[in-house]
């Protein structure tokens, strides 16, 4: 067996704030996060390639199991790649929809939501950011190397990457369709990595509309032992 490394471990610093201070900010970071909702019309206008790097940076600062970071964002802005990503999504989702994939159960829980298969956002956002999932690291010999709590780390990633967005001023949507092994084909990535979630990037189109759906009360969310 290879010898383990001892733990190494370095001198961290977050200045002490007062509590009404503490309190300050997490109302105004409540208020912020609390106008975030999920968009489906995209303005046309580009946005910075720096703007997505950031959120990509944002995203990858996120803790993972054993710090494997098991994640790769892969943003597109190249038209014809996303007419691609679109016509392949597209026609998983119609069979989702109107090829009875998906019970009448599901089309019932997404009722509210007034989704189809119809997905211009896919074409019409500027940065469709695809992000996939390592399920295992390949060390530079070939041997496979585990990673651990993959779904749960990039799921905190991907939190990470909408809230920075959000901070931006920029919209998106936790679009899912399903099965994505297209992604996989169209943007060329390698079998350990699965896709997890594609992120349309943009403005929100002026006038455009969500869902009026609200959020739970508190106390549906939360318990107190104390
Ligand atoms: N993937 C489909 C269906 C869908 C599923 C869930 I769960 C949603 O919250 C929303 C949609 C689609 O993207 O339309």
């Amino acid at each position: 067996m290879r010898r383990m490394p001892e733990p190494r471990h370095i001198p961290y610093e977050l200045p002490r704030m007062a509590d009404a201070e503490g309190v300050a900010r997490g109302r105004e970071f409540l208020a912020e996060l609390l106008r975030r909702r999920s968009v489906r019309d995209f303005a046309p206008d580009p946005v910075p390639r720096e703007m997505v790097e950031l959120a990509i940076r944002a995203a990858a600062s996120a803790p993972s199991g054993a710090n494997r970071q098991p994640w790769t964002f892969v943003a597109v802005g190249d038209p014809a790649v996303k007419r691609e990503i679109r016509a392949a999504a597209e026609a998983e989702e119609r069979e989702s929809y109107e090829g009875g994939r998906m019970p009448p159960e599901w089309l019932e829980a997404l009722r509210p939501l007034g989704t189809d298969w119809h997905k211009p956002f896919l074409e019409t956002a500027p940065w469709l950011v695809a992000v996939f999932a390592e399920q295992h690291g390949v060390d530079p010999d070939g041997s496979v190397r585990k990673n651990y709590y993959v779904a749960e780390s990039v799921g905190i990633a991907c939190g990470f990457f909408i809230a920075a967005l959000h901070r931006m001023g920029l919209a998106t949507l936790t679009h899912t369709p399903s099965p994505m092994r297209f992604l996989s084909q169209i943007l060329k990535r390698p079998a350990n990595e699965k896709p997890y979630i594609l992120f349309p990037v943009g403005h929100p189109l002026p006038g455009c509309r969500v869902p009026d759906i609200g959020r739970k009360g508190f106390d549906e969310v939360a318990a107190w032992i104390m």
